[in-house]
């Protein structure tokens, strides 16, 4: 393993803490029977397992703020953190795969702490139907996988602020969001208000979604930027991705978002990454949304320029 020039570290992380029930625990699981590790060893591309985090299989219940499952939430969330942490410890690049969107804050957390380490600014690619970015004032459901963005940012309850070893982890002009078409009326006052760029459908329509990926990396290599890059499966089309805990009409195709995420892995620039809100389960019967997946996945890791990419065996006819 260390002998590669780089190395992925799978980091699993089956709970729907965030979304109490929507059905992600299963996602860890799903790309793993979906045969995720194989079909990378087979590409000569070196992802370790490192196994699932462990959290409480409980919620919490609903605090004073009205927000489900806060402390159940950063407890996940600071168990992500130390998985994540280890693995770029350890000279690798977490891959998190969730699990709800929640547990971001904890992959960021450790990503936020190893740039600071490093001296480099962290920025976060957040592709989604969702910004992700309430706060307990703003959120209409209280649930915390709305939240994670915000709380990056260093607004919001303070068990989640406090999965961070600082706060705040990230700077909001350093957050670009692609796909977004499902917003919070308060949720988007905050994002306008802290200057994060929020790149709608309608924007991604007219402008591309690889052309606005370009510019953000752009930016990003400029800034000498430790990357994190964190895919909500409902980004996608329901078409390319049913099984996820809040299908939204008029989402991105899997074509162009593997072509974005092949031009991410290109850049070399990503220090970890997120795939999260799997919840196959959720399908009736169904591969698709693991196969859309696995595509997204190979798409960026085989573009990886990082990584020691060569046939482990050669075939002869
Ligand atoms: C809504 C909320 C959300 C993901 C749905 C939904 C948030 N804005 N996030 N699916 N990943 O409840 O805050
Ligand atoms: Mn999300
Ligand atoms: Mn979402
Ligand atoms: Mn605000």
């Amino acid at each position: 393993f260390m002998n590669a020039r780089h190395w992925y570290g799978l980091v699993g992380a089956p709970t729907d803490i965030g979304n109490f029930g929507c059905g992600a625990a299963s996602g860890p699981a799903a790309l793993r029977a979906g045969g995720f590790l194989d079909r990378m060893r087979h590409q000569g591309i070196v992802v370790r397992d490192m196994g699932d985090a462990e959290g409480p299989a409980e919620g919490t219940g609903i605090g004073e703020h009205g927000i489900r499952h806060v402390e159940a939430t950063a407890a996940w969330c600071r168990a992500v953190r130390d998985g994540c942490g280890q693995v770029l410890a350890d000279g690798g690049t977490p891959l998190m795969v969730g699990g709800d969107h929640s547990l971001a804050l904890g992959s960021v957390a450790a990503a936020s702490a190893h740039a600071r380490k490093l001296g480099k600014p962290l920025h976060v690619f957040w592709f989604d139907a969702h910004p992700d970015f309430n706060t307990p004032d703003t959120s209409p459901s209280g649930n915390t996988h709305g939240m994670p963005m915000a709380a990056a940012c260093g607004m919001g309850h303070p068990e989640m602020l406090d999965v961070g070893a600082f706060t705040p982890l990230l700077h909001p002009h350093d957050l670009t969001q692609f796909g977004i078409r499902d917003v919070d009326h308060g949720e988007r006052a905050h994002l306008l208000r802290h200057g994060v760029r929020f790149h709608e459908m309608p924007e991604v329509r007219r402008a591309g979604l690889v052309s606005l990926v370009a510019e953000a990396l752009e930016r990003a290599e400029r800034a000498g930027a430790h990357l994190h890059v964190s895919f909500d499966m409902d980004a996608l089309d329901p078409e390319h991705a049913p099984g996820v805990g809040t299908p939204v009409p008029g989402g991105l195709t899997l074509d162009e978002s593997v072509a974005a995420l092949r031009l991410v892995g290109e850049s070399g620039l990503t220090g970890s990454f997120d795939l999260v809100e799997l919840a196959a389960v959720r399908e009736a019967g169904g591969s698709r949304t693991v196969q859309s997946a696995l595509e997204l996945l190979q798409a960026f890791l085989r573009a990886d320029r990082r990584l020691f990419v060569e046939p482990l065996a050669v075939r002869v006819a």
